[in-house]
């Protein structure tokens, strides 16, 4: 009886989504978000319901955009811009906040809503930023099934931004359509530094701030970054990496940034290779859903805890090393 007056509930719920409430939409989103072991259920049953809801209808899947770069570049200020360009493009538009490592990102909520203050009023805008609380095993198992939830209730682009810090960008660049990587105006040393590693996953260069005292450094950063990205061997094969010069806040080269995410999209697609990036999502997600499940388990279920203290208690009284303990619960986990 409990269980099916909450099928029922969980139906409406997924319909008040599909109908744009955005409280439904963000309360569905909380609970994706919860580490917490009695939501898991409900998180699994809301998300089943969603993506059959997606499988059946005939929709345009939504276009995904990874927005990076160093902090303080410029992202929040170019999604303001780009989020308000798109609207007037007649898209509906999601923003999230992303951090893989899952640091303690403090402040950034504010900093989201104070530089998206335009977009965050419009009606076809939704931002969510950042949860603020350290989660186990990261955010990003909820940020796919949070995308599926923003599919559902009817945007059209989705734009997530991450701070780049070196072991991010990979994160996120796999579960996006495109990854879009912001360059600040610096010194060819700086540049240097971001040649590794990070440029290989960019699909679009951009140099932000290209106004004002920054112009000229700009464009320099600009020639030198041109030149390095011819040098990236692009997985989507003949594709060279466009590098543009951008300025978020006078509101420059939005447009044509915009054109180069959008003839990738083409270009990515005509050649299957789109297809071919969603199944890379769809297995990122499932591990990363599947690790987060595992990882619930081992910290919460009872025989577990009562193996590891008696661990704990051998390698405290020297009886075990911690290695032989390490090695008897996991195999004490995969033996029942
Ligand atoms: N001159 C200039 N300043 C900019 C531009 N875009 C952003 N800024 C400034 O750069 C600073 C950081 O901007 P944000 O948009 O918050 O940068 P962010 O990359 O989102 O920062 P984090 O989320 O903290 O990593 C702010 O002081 C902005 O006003 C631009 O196009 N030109
Ligand atoms: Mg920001």
């Amino acid at each position: 009886m409990k269980e099916s007056s909450d099928h029922s509930s969980i139906s409406e719920w997924i319909s008040s989504i599909e109908d744009g409430q955005i409280r439904s939409l963000s309360r569905a989103i909380t609970l994706l978000e919860s580490t917490r072991i009695e939501d898991q259920n409900r998180a699994g049953n809301l998300l089943k319901k969603a993506l059959a809801r997606l499988s059946v209808a005939d929709r345009t899947p939504v276009i995904r955009i990874g927005i990076s770069g160093p902090p303080g570049v410029g992202k929040s200020s170019y999604i303001e811009s780009l989020g308000m360009h798109l609207l007037s493009l007649g898209h509906r538009v999601c923003v999230l906040a992303v951090d893989p490592s899952s640091r303690l990102s403090g402040g950034s909520i504010l900093g989201d809503k104070t530089r998206m203050e335009k977009l965050s009023i419009q009606p076809n805008a939704f931002i969510r930023p950042s949860p603020s609380q350290q989660v186990l095993g990261g955010v990003t198992h909820a940020t796919q099934s949070i995308m599926s939830l923003c599919e559902l209730a009817g945007y059209s682009v989705i734009l997530i931004e991450t701070v780049g810090v070196g072991q991010n960008e990979g994160a996120v660049a796999d579960m996006v359509d495109c990854f879009v990587l912001l360059n600040q105006p610096g010194s060819g040393d700086e540049l240097q530094g971001i040649k590794r590693g990070v440029l290989e996953f960019a699909d679009v260069l951009l140099v932000n701030k290209m106004d004002g005292v920054t112009e000229s450094l700009a464009q320099q950063t600009l020639q030198s970054l041109r030149s390095t990205s011819q040098l990236i061997n692009h997985s989507l094969k003949n594709y060279q990496v466009p590098t543009l010069g951008m300025s978020a806040i006078e509101e420059i080269g939005i447009a044509e940034s915009w054109e180069a995410v959008c003839k990738f999209l083409e270009q990515a697609a005509t050649e299957g290779f789109l297809v071919h990036k969603r199944k890379l999502q769809q297995k990122h997600w499932f591990q990363k859903l599947s690790e987060f499940y595992w990882l619930q388990y081992l910290h919460t279920a009872k025989h577990t805890t009562s193996i590891r203290n008696t661990l704990i208690n051998e390698i405290q009284s020297g009886k075990k090393s911690v290695v032989e303990a390490a090695q008897e619960f996991t195999r004490s986990l995969f033996n029942r």
